[in-house]
């Protein structure tokens, strides 16, 4: 049953390791977006503003629409555990350019096991790229399983470092469950029209009440030997965890 329909921002997270193309995807969106709908951008980096200043420089929006938040520790924790300096960011920027249709968030480069508190975005990209490896897609990771999207970019490099992006989007696409993925590449148009549909498709479906706010949680499935009782070594909320076998 759809929700009531919303004028409300839709936020959009964007996260995966630190060189995948979040920066550049985040770039490409406002490129192709700018003209038909209202844009703000949030960029966390661990100790500067560089990953705002990289937007602001493109030219590809208004500078006034980007902002930094400077998380000062692990960006895991800031899009996560206690995302209020975020939280603060996107409500100002949306107060401040109201009315927003669309916030980007972009998360300080981590490893593969970040994702986005729902609390934060209504939706979110996981991005991991053929220069990190072919086996990447198969090394799962709730960003890589659960994520509403899973961008493998930067196709084009995919000769010069012998990875078959198809065989990558094809492995990924076996732990995803049928959620999407899409292969991109910033040289590939055909790939920047597949992401801004899929972009476009959420907001309206954000718009008519349809869209669910998602956690890929921060675990990745797992399952403990027959001996282990207690979970002595880590601790964790199983409603978060799904697919968990013990
Ligand atoms: N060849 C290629 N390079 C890309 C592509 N997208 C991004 N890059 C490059 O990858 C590097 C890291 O990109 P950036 O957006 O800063 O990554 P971030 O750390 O995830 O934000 C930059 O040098 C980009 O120019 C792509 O589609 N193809
Ligand atoms: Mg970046």
């Amino acid at each position: 049953m759809p929700d009531s329909p919303t004028r409300r921002t839709l936020r959009l997270g964007v996260c995966g390791p630190v060189g995948t193309g979040k920066s550049s995807l985040i770039a490409m969106l406002c490129r192709e977006l700018a003209d038909r709908l209202s844009l703000g951008v949030i960029t966390n980096d661990i100790y500067t503003d560089e990953d705002a200043r990289f937007l602001r420089s493109a030219g590809v929006l208004d500078p006034a629409r980007i902002r930094a938040v400077e998380t000062g520790a692990c960006p895991h924790t800031a899009i996560r555990d206690d995302i209020t300096a975020n939280l603060m960011a996107v409500e100002d920027l949306e107060a401040d350019f109201a009315p927003l249709d669309l916030v980007l968030v972009e998360s300080g480069g981590d490893n593969l096991t970040a994702t986005f508190s729902p609390a934060l975005v209504d939706t979110q990209i996981f991005l991991i790229d053929v220069a990190g490896g072919g086996d990447v897609a198969r090394k799962g990771g709730p960003g890589i399983t659960r994520a509403d999207l899973l961008v493998v970019n930067k196709t084009d490099l995919g000769p010069y470092v012998g990875v078959d992006p198809a065989q990558m989007v094809s492995d990924a696409g076996s732990v995803r469950d049928g959620r999407p993925v899409i292969a991109l590449s910033a040289h590939d148009p055909a790939s920047i029209a597949e992401l801004v549909a899929w972009v476009i498709g959420r907001l309206a479906a954000h718009r008519d009440g349809s869209l669910h706010p998602a956690d890929p949680g921060p675990m990745a499935p797992h399952s403990h030997g027959p001996s282990h009782e207690g979970h002595g070594d880590h601790d964790h909320d199983h409603a978060l965890a799904a697919d968990h076998v013990h």
